[in-house]
């Protein structure tokens, strides 16, 4: 039974919008919405776009009938226009294999926008790669095989190559349950992907004892990419929770540092959680409980981030911070 973890807190070095109110919830949404969260954010061509994930049509049990991805657009990454109608859909993928399309990040490359995306096929999970001029129609690259997701983009070529953070579920042979980890793979044109090899196992976070996953796309600093993470733990005492009869997990926001030309190298990790679920909208009355989801992190000229994420699974939240206190926190490792 995996060892169970206390209670955690936020590092002092982030600040919640408004205490943790949320950014975007269903109230924003001109069309039918429930659950508005694990969002993605870039900064292109002078205005703020974010890609979000709603869930709806809650069958009152444990799952949602309708996923689609929507998109909002702004000019200070607080306040979103949301665009009338979904961005993408099921539909959208053309593809009768596919039942649900969520969970997207934006990296813009060379001044196109770049979406990563998880599908639910009839034959396991799948991440995508797709690209966008105008965020009217999407031109999926590559889907890898099942399973994995959570992928997210390197925001330019390293060492000639296009960089992914992806999270492989290799159930039967890491011990039959959630024992997933951060992989990486390198691309010549974002089609055809190999080169893969681990980043990080699940035991290397201090507190996870369950499974690990890439966050928002890395963002470049002097002292290397800075990289945040989702860290999952596990309590079997854990019972009720949230709109289903029992949620268990717990999600964190994890921070490290990978070096600038090897970014399989970790260079630094923050021991504790970045963001642990604190606030009301994190820990009680969402359709999850105890849910950090980040997707996106904004780099601004005057040395503070912008760091987007999902709060259980219910709404989408901001929290902000110096560049230089993240940069810090990851210290050397080990
Ligand atoms: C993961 C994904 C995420 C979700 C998280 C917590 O497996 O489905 O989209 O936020 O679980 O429920």
């Amino acid at each position: 039974m995996a060892r169970m973890l206390p209670e955690f807190k936020s590092s002092r070095a982030i600040t919640r919008y408004k205490g943790g109110e949320p950014i975007l919830s269903k109230k924003d949404i001109p069309y039918e919405a429930e659950c508005i969260f694990n969002a993605g954010v870039a900064k292109y061509r002078g205005r703020y776009v974010m890609v979000f994930r709603n869930d709806y049509q809650f069958d009152g049990e444990g799952a949602f009938g309708k996923c689609v991805v929507g998109i909002a657009f702004s000019q200070d990454g607080i306040q979103w226009e949301v665009r009338d109608k979904p961005f993408l859909t099921v539909e959208d993928m053309k593809d009768p294999d596919v039942t649900r399309v969520y969970d997207p990040r934006l990296t813009v490359i060379e001044d196109r926008c770049y979406l990563c995306f998880a599908v639910d096929t009839k034959h396991g999970l799948r991440g995508g790669i797709a690209v966008t001029d105008d965020f009217q129609t999407v031109e999926v690259l590559s889907l890898t095989v099942p399973d994995n997701r959570n992928m997210v983009l390197f925001p330019e070529r390293i060492g000639g190559k296009y960089m992914r953070l992806e999270r492989p579920f290799p159930v039967y042979s890491r011990g039959g349950t959630d024992r997933f980890d951060i992989w990486m793979s390198a691309s010549p044109d974002l089609k055809y992907w190999g080169e893969s090899r681990l980043l990080m196992g699940v035991e290397d976070v201090p507190y996870a004892n369950d499974k690990i996953g890439p966050g928002a796309p890395p963002i470049k600093t002097d002292a290397g990419w800075l990289t945040l993470f989702h860290a999952v733990d596990i309590d079997r005492t854990r019972g009720k929770n949230g709109w289903e009869s029992c949620w268990q997990k717990r999600y964190c926001a994890g921070i490290m540092l990978l070096d600038l030309e090897n970014p399989s190298k970790i260079i630094g990790m923050y021991r504790e959680p970045l963001i642990a679920p604190e606030t009301e909208y994190e820990v009680e009355g969402g359709f999850r409980t105890n849910v950090i989801f980040p997707g996106g992190l904004i780099l601004e000229d005057d040395g503070t981030v912008k760091i987007y994420y999902g709060a259980s699974d219910t709404v989408e939240c901001l929290a902000t911070a110096r560049v230089e206190d993240l940069i810090r926190l990851c210290g050397p490792i080990g």
